[in-house]
């Protein structure tokens, strides 16, 4: 990529395209494209490729998709598997027409069988059946996948299909129904710590493991990526690391300063057991990731709280 090609952002108000447009920036990108929802309806076939007609983009960070935690996923499937599959779709078939250099597409770790063996290895991709509260969401981004592959196969066109592992950080979505369990804790236990509550409710049985990177490790990842990787095969993107969500509640507890019970709602699903990523592959090419977990919960921690006091 040169500092002066013109580079489109999909989904730069989210968590991934917001940190992705910032790493961009700072690299010195002078033409970066944007649009946001009321400027450009993702789902809308006729306005996408006539956005790509004028705009004519020679790389695409596809970061668009609706996203959610375990709930959302797990309540509202028919959302997740229409919009995503309307969104990725509407993209990569006008960046292949309208000419695009490169496209990058993001997929989830949660692509994996829910019973695959751990570490994740990339080659793991269909082996076996999904974890039902995120099936759609994940069958959704799996046709994603497919695409980017099939159009590289047949008309040789430039995709590669990156997949992160649990994401957080600045610009996270911190409502309670909706978001994914870092977020969800860092508000809880800042809400329990703030009134001066006893305890602090965590859904499942706080034994399920979880991987988290900061977005802006993924982000110098997917930017590293769109130059260094160029092949038909997904790869991952984590850091190898993971923790119960027992230690994670207990970490943020620390962070937050609330010394208050931890209590589990059983009544609440648990999810997949683990979803470790392998990143051999990753760091094969010389990437590694910068933020440690108690530094990056540290600092969504302090970007939170100044949200509320602004
Ligand atoms: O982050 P999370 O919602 O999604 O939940 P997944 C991870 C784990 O944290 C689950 C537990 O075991 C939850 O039960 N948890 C505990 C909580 N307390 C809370 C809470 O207050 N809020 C939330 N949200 N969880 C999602 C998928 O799976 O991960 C998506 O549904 C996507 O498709 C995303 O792949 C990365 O890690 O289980």
């Amino acid at each position: 990529m040169d500092k002066s090609n013109c580079i489109y952002v999909a989904g730069h108000r989210g968590l991934v395209g917001g940190a992705i447009v910032r790493r961009l920036e700072r690299e010195g990108f002078t033409n970066i494209v944007t649009r946001t929802h009321a400027e450009l309806d993702l789902t809308d076939q006729a306005a996408v490729y006539a956005f790509f007609e004028d705009t004519r983009p020679a790389y695409v960070f596809l970061a668009a998709a609706k996203v959610g935690g375990i709930l959302a996923n797990s309540t509202r499937p028919a959302e997740f598997i229409r919009e995503n599959l309307l969104i990725q779709t509407n993209l990569i078939d006008a960046a292949y027409h309208s000419g695009v250099s490169k496209l990058l597409f993001l997929g989830s770790s949660c692509i994996y069988p829910k019973m695959a063996p751990q570490p994740l290895k990339e080659e793991y991709l269909l082996t076996g059946a999904l974890e039902p509260t995120n099936d759609a969401y994940a069958v959704a981004k799996i046709a994603g996948i497919m695409m980017v592959k099939s159009y590289r196969r047949q008309y040789g066109f430039d995709g590669i299909s990156v997949m992160p592992t649990n994401l957080y950080g600045p610009g996270d979505n911190f409502d309670l129904t909706s978001s994914h369990v870092l977020p969800a804790l860092i508000r809880k236990i800042h809400e329990a710590k703030v009134a001066g509550e006893p305890s602090v409710t965590v859904w499942g049985t706080g034994t399920p493991r979880r991987e988290f990177l900061h977005v802006d490790d993924l982000a110098d990842a997917a930017v590293f990526l769109m130059s260094a990787y160029d092949d038909e095969e997904i790869i991952n993107i984590g850091t190898g690391e993971d923790v119960s969500i027992g230690e994670l509640a207990a970490l943020v507890a620390d962070v937050v300063g609330y010394e208050g019970e931890i209590v589990y709602d059983t009544s609440k699903p648990d999810g997949t057991p683990r979803k470790l990523l392998d990143v051999s592959k990753l760091r094969g090419l010389g990437w590694s990731p910068k933020v440690g977990l108690r530094e990056g919960i540290a600092a969504t921690y302090e970007w939170y709280v100044a949200q509320g006091t602004r």
